[in-house]
């Protein structure tokens, strides 16, 4: 029996058994109790790129390395880009980072997934750990915000059966259709939703007092903040009735109470506030530091570890990265052509570029832009260690098999060292074993993270003095313009743009399509036609288009959240024509 782990950007992080050709969870692994989701389970079937490419001409993988080398040593003294995704989560694909540190080249910072609401949570709480799913087992109530738990964390779920359930989330998701309540609020409002919370709170006496006096700090500012709001206001941007915020607050008030927030509240300008005012109310209810309490975002898997593959100075936030400033550009393990904000802007950059190199296991609209494209081995075939964001368990991937196809990110890595002469790298066992021992400690079988022992926050925040601090001020101008809100989350069988994508645009039933029109849809960063499929999951202001979905991103703005340089893709109003 051969043992590892999935590779893919996901909070489950499954431990996985390779058997006669076939990769199955992990019966006994605590999260993964032995089932894959459709993603993984359609890895090995998924036809991948077997052999490099130069200028549309298939080449050996000798000839492309030359190619690579030969490019990079020409424009050596030129602008160079350096730019990582997520499509495979092991620690071991940042190797790639020596070479390109030591070239010389520009990193990207910042985030196209969670930054924004990360940096809220860092502003409050000092660092951002979630809740070990054990003790989200111990919470009678679970506040599912803005998190699609059975597409995109479906290991969750076992985890909160038989709990109270309130989900906060625009759409009617699979969850919602089951839940006790669903606020099915307007898209973008979660800060008034929150501070509405908050205020009904305040007037009924129900905040913590002693986690108050003992472990926070600003209460007095907090409050006056929650209270300068018009209350008419708040309830005209939240979209539902106050009874439904009133029923939600009840059963909150004296349980034991888990908030599982996802990417879907921060998706826009002010999303490191819907964290902050998320937290602050939690905080409020004493819901941090106990048992079964908690707000659990996508956490930092990596607190406390250390990181041999740190970032070049030269460093361009990545939701704005210009290609076409650049050079060479070199791609790995992401697809910037489809899942970068304003596709049509990206798309002009990699054209402009004058040597675009592609590293990566599938073709998608980058490879198709590439002058070299080089396959990747696929995880079955290197060794890797990964962490997860939404649990504290850490999993060791071991090599099984050899391939014939592809090159490993740490072949690829140590061919270039030697070739420009720079630095040898040690093994990579030994880069594995040092992120692993820097602060992982053995449960039976597997190995957790050290920062996860005992209740997150229970001692102490990580801020200065190691209280939490409540929010006091938010600036926020909303999002003017006519059209409809654009939703646009993860779907079931596309992890991102990998695997079985998307391809509708899901209308309301109000917008008067009907299944299979064509609509073009237009913003005032572009536009581009979809196929539509009428959904009647939807409020009548909103419109959803998957992530992963062709073309969805020619809708989206090039712009940067207020904190956390992170993307954000819903931060704007689209028309149909
Ligand atoms: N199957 C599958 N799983 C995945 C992925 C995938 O592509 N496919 N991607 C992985 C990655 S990279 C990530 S970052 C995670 C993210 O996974 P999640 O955190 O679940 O994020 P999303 O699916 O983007 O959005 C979650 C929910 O937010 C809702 N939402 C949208 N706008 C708002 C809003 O304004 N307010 C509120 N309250 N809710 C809103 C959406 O309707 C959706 O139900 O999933 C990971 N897991
Ligand atoms: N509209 C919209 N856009 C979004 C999002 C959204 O919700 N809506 N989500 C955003 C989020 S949260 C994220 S995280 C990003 C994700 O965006 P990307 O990081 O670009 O992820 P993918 O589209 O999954 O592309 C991953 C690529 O990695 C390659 N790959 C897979 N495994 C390996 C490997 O082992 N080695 C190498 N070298 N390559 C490999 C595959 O060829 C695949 O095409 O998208 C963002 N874009
Ligand atoms: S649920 Fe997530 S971690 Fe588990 S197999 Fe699927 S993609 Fe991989
Ligand atoms: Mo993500």
């Amino acid at each position: 029996m051969k043992r590892t782990a999935c590779p893919l950007d996901c909070y489950d992080a499954c431990l996985v058994i390779y058997e006669d050709g076939k990769l199955k969870g992990d019966k006994a692994h605590p999260t993964t109790q032995g089932y894959l989701c459709p993603n993984l389970n359609t890895y090995l079937a998924t036809p991948r790129i077997d052999k490099p490419r130069y200028k549309g001409e298939e080449i050996s993988m000798e000839r492309a390395l030359e190619i690579l080398q030969e490019q990079l040593e020409s424009y050596h003294d030129k602008p160079s880009l350096y730019f990582k995704g997520q499509g495979n989560f092991g620690r071991m694909q940042d190797i790639t980072s020596l070479f390109f540190k030591a070239y010389g080249a520009t990193f990207t910072r910042g985030s196209l997934c969670d930054g924004a609401g990360e940096a809220g949570i860092m502003e409050g709480r000092g660092a951002n750990l979630s809740m070990p799913p054990e003790e989200i087992a111990k919470a009678e109530v679970v506040v599912v915000w803005g998190r699609n738990i059975e597409t995109s964390n479906s290991h969750m779920m076992p985890y909160i059966k038989k709990k109270i359930i309130i989900v906060i989330d625009p759409v009617e998701t699979q969850i919602a259709k089951k839940a006790d309540l669903h606020l099915q609020i307007q898209p973008r409002s979660d800060l008034f939703v929150a501070i509405l919370m908050a205020r009904f709170a305040y007037i009924d006496v129900m905040e913590d007092e002693a986690f108050i006096e003992e472990r926070g700090e600003e209460w007095d500012y907090f409050v006056d903040f929650i209270r300068s709001y018009p209350m008419k206001k708040l309830m005209r941007r939240c979209g539902i009735p106050a009874v439904d915020i009133i029923t939600a607050l009840l059963l909150i008030e004296g349980r034991k109470t888990a908030f599982l927030v996802g990417v879907g509240v921060q998706k826009y300008s002010h999303g490191h506030s819907v964290l902050r005012m998320i937290d602050s109310f939690a905080a409020m209810m004493g819901k941090f530091g106990k048992e079964g309490c908690g707000v659990s975002y996508l956490g930092n898997s990596g607190f406390g570890f250390e990181n041999p593959f740190v970032k070049a100075k030269k460093t361009v936030p990545i939701p704005t990265v210009d290609f076409g400033a650049y050079d060479t550009v070199f791609i790995q393990g992401a697809n910037p052509a489809n899942q970068m904000p304003r596709s049509a802007k990206v798309i002009e950059g990699l054209k402009k570029a004058k040597f675009v190199s592609y590293f990566g296991l599938y073709e998608n609209e980058t490879s198709a832009l590439a002058d070299l494209v080089i396959p990747a081995k696929n995880f079955l075939e290197k060794e890797d260690v990964r962490f997860s964001y939404g649990h504290h368990y850490i999993a060791k991937m071991a090599k099984l098999e050899e391939g014939d196809i592809g090159i490993s990110e740490y072949d690829l890595t140590a061919r270039l060292m030697e070739k420009f002469g720079y630095e040898k790298l040690e093994e990579s066992a030994v880069y594995i074993e040092k992120i692993v021992d820097s602060n992982a400690r053995d449960t039976g079988d597997y190995k957790v993270s050290k920062s996860y022992d005992g209740t997150p926050y229970h001692d102490r925040f990580y801020t200065d003095d190691e209280k939490f601090i409540f929010v006091d001020e938010i600036e926020d101008d909303g999002l003017r313009g006519l059209g409809y809100f654009l939703i646009t989350p993860k779907s079931k069988y596309s992890l991102n743009s990998q695997f079985k994508r998307a391809s509708f645009a899901h209308l309301p039933p109000c917008a008067g399509y009907s299944d299979g029109d064509s609509v073009m849809i237009s913003s005032q960063y572009g536009q581009y036609e979809f196929k539509v499929k009428v959904d009647e999951r939807l409020r009548d202001d909103s419109i959803l288009i998957y992530s992963g979905t062709p073309g969805v991103n020619y809708l989206t703005p090039d712009k940067l959240s207020e904190e956390g340089e992170s993307a954000i893709f819903q931060d704007v109003k689209v028309t149909l024509e």
